[in-house]
């Protein structure tokens, strides 16, 4: 039996008689499966497996898992490659290319000695392909256009077929037209579960894909030619706080997979925990050989996994290290002004230009606070606040919530956690001592002080340097 949360599997009955019988043979016309679409950006409920081997099914952070119906002892899967809208963060929508509604698109999850079968159609305005990263399968199956098999041209539907050899942590992207494809957001998760249900279970499984964007303030669409200067590093095209937390009950085993299609690597750290590496795009690392860490380094066309026991409550960070990858569209050229004094020709910027608002003297951190003008449909360089204050962050960063008493599978988001009595920093009111600082030499001659007014704008940004 099959099973969907959606109406896919409900039509599935009749497809399922007709080509019963022909379980080896290509699939026919007349039987393609429906391709489930989404519009949503938020988190869906994770597929649970109610026939074949048990597994515990992986949470797409702002996604959901593509259905499937049986035909015969295929599992059948769709895969529409079309223009989407993709939510980054409330506040900005980009104009992406992914599959079956969003960018990234759907995760595929099935079990390892799975035979697939994925059709794929081509709504794109050119031919495309699909390369299932880390599969070990025949190589007319590999999908590389022009290589391994002819580009899916615009309006045609291909199938792949092959039997899954390993479980693992896997993605999908196209392999034709890359640098455009992937620019513009194609790209999924593809998980295999092990046959043994035993075997490296985890009570959570997070999974997230790195891409990032260059879309100006103002704009929709990403600059596909761009090489290195992104302005939005996104989990699954999201940016915080526009990505959801990683929900975990207390004493859950957690793991967390994640795949880089960006053009950079991303040291992902989280605080509050040691843990270890348990599954690249290779393979599984074996439980005796897996290393400890608390920052994973993931380069670009990589996957990596780390798995750890949330024994510990808390909202605990979780971010790319590079302190740029956690930032959004407007942070990325601005100027130092630290230890300048800009009032005097503060009040002479303003009379040029009403808007003009004097940052940086002191760092940056008021920009975490800031409502500074911006231009429709971008993010801040640091948003989001916590229940302390603004937490100061864009890009790739998230917060692992650890709770006691939360249910198997629930994932709602249980707010800001509750700290036990003294277990937070705290500010001291005793007697001050030795906390006279040295005055940072200060720059008071407007003249001197070369100034470049950001007025953010399509064009003005972060281009100049
Ligand atoms: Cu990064």
């Amino acid at each position: 039996m099959t099973f969907s949360r959606r109406t896919f599997l409900g039509t599935s009955g009749a497809a399922a008689l007709i080509s019963a019988g022909a379980v080896s043979g290509r699939a026919q016309a007349a039987a393609i499966p429906e391709a489930p679409t989404t519009d949503t950006p938020a988190t869906q409920p994770p597929l649970v497996p109610t026939s074949g081997p048990d597994y515990q099914p992986v949470v797409t952070l702002n996604g959901w898992t593509l259905p499937w119906r049986m035909n015969g002892d295929w599992k059948e899967f769709h895969l529409v490659a079309e223009p989407v809208t993709r939510e980054l963060a409330p506040g900005m929508v980009a104009n992406l290319w992914g599959y079956n509604g969003q960018s990234p698109g759907p995760t595929i999850e099935a079990v390892e000695g799975d035979k697939v079968r994925i059709f794929v159609t081509n709504k794109l305005p050119e031919h495309t392909s699909i390369h299932w990263h880390g599969q070990l399968l025949p190589n007319g199956m590999d999908g590389v256009g022009g290589l391994t098999q002819p580009h899916i041209k615009t309006g045609q539907t291909f199938v792949y077929e092959y039997q899954l050899q390993k479980s693992g942590t896997l993605m999908y992207h196209p392999h034709a037209d890359e640098m455009v494809q992937m620019a513009m957001g194609m790209m999924g998760f593809f998980v295999v579960h092990p046959k043994d249900p035993a075997f490296r279970r985890v009570d959570r499984d997070f999974v997230f894909l790195m891409s990032a964007y260059d879309i100006e303030p103002g704009a929709y669409v990403p600059k596909v030619a761009e090489m290195t200067d992104f302005n939005l590093w996104t989990w699954n095209s999201r940016v915080f706080p526009g990505i959801e937390p990683l929900i975990c009950a207390k004493n859950d085993k957690v793991r967390v997979r994640f795949g880089n299609l960006t053009m950079t690597n991303h040291p992902i750290h989280m605080h509050g925990y040691d843990f270890k590496v348990s599954c690249t795009d290779g393979g599984w690392v074996p439980e005796n050989a897996a290393w400890p860490e608390v920052t994973i380094d993931c380069a670009v066309g990589q996957m990596r996994a780390f798995d750890f026991l949330a024994d510990k409550e808390g909202d605990w960070a979780i971010h790319c290290h590079k302190s740029h990858h956690t930032m959004n569209a407007m942070g990325h050229d601005i100027r130092t002004f630290i230890g300048v004094d800009k009032k005097a020709f503060a009040k002479k910027m303003k009379r040029l230009a009403p808007d003009y608002m004097p940052m940086g003297s002191a760092g940056m951190a008021d920009m975490g606070e800031m409502e500074m003008p911006l231009p429709d449909n971008t993010l801040p360089m640091m948003t989001g606040f916590g229940q302390f204050g603004p937490v100061e962050m864009g890009g790739m960063f998230s917060v692992v919530k650890v709770r006691q008493g939360l249910a198997a599978n629930d994932y709602k988001d249980p707010g800001w956690f509750n700290h036990p009595e003294g277990t937070v920093a705290y500010e001291w009111k005793g007697e001050s001592k030795n906390v006279e600082r040295a005055q940072p030499p200060v720059i008071d001659k407007a003249t001197t002080v070369e100034l470049q007014v950001k007025k953010p704008g399509p064009g003005s940004q972060h281009k100049n340097h």
